[in-house]
């Protein structure tokens, strides 16, 4: 019963999500649904992205917390529209909240949509919220063991980042054994090594971005 109870959830989920894809490839809008542990840094990298970018290209982005406006905050500082979701307790957005924020942030043909999804390696995975494009954030000091406990996550990534490379001389993170867990799971997603801290590795994953939001590499 219970199984049932929650197929047909992730059924409604999925159907809205169709809807909300093809919202935005029909205005060739690159929604990014990005996913990682709590402060695994994707906030930081949002930030860093949108500054390496410029003007570029139009930018918003789509706020998931459990509570507060405080991510959403950083990024209005930065004069980039911005829908902040509060989940209320609940461990992941869905496709519903999203045309939601849609409907209130009207973005641009061509543009870039970041959906900061809400901290977590678990359940988000399971909501297609209408994306082209998951990206997973893992970072050293949550340890490189993260590709082998959550599996789904690391399965269904385009895009892996491994943040706060900052900190590798400080931890004990053995990177072999990292990538080998994710390649053993996911052979195609590129891999970009990034401190939001230093700023190293940033330009290089921005200049990706912009390249798959035009098309060219994916
Ligand atoms: N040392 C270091 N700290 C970082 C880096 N990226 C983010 N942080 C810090 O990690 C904390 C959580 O970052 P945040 O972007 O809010 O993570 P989120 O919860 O995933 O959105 C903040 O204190 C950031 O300043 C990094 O590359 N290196
Ligand atoms: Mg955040």
């Amino acid at each position: 019963m219970e199984i049932k109870v929650m197929k047909n959830i992730l059924d409604a989920n999925n159907s809205l999500a169709e809807k909300n894809r093809s919202f935005f490839k029909d205005r060739k809008i690159t929604a990014i649904n990005v996913m990682a542990s709590p402060g695994a840094g994707k906030t930081s990298i949002i930030l860093k992205i949108i500054e390496a970018l410029g003007n570029d290209i139009g930018i918003s982005v789509i706020e998931g917390d459990i509570a507060s406006s405080i991510d959403a905050d950083k990024i209005d500082g930065l004069g980039i529209p911005v829908v902040q979701i509060n989940t209320g307790g609940g461990c992941h957005l869905d496709a519903n909240m999203i045309k939601a924020a849609v409907d209130d942030l009207r973005p641009g043909h061509d543009s870039i949509i970041f959906i900061e999804n809400v901290g977590n390696l678990v359940c988000p995975s399971s909501f297609d919220l209408g994306e082209g494009m998951r990206m997973v954030i893992a970072s050293v000091p949550e340890g490189h063991d993260k590709p082998y406990k959550y599996i789904s996550m690391f399965e269904g990534a385009d895009v892996v980042i491994l943040n706060k490379t900052d900190l590798i001389p400080y931890i004990d993170f053995d990177s072999e054994s990292f990538y080998k867990g994710l390649r053993s799971l996911n052979e195609k997603a590129p891999l970009f090594e990034v401190s939001c801290r230093t700023g190293e590795g940033v330009e290089e994953l921005a200049k990706w971005l912009k390249n798959a939001a035009s098309g060219k590499n994916i």
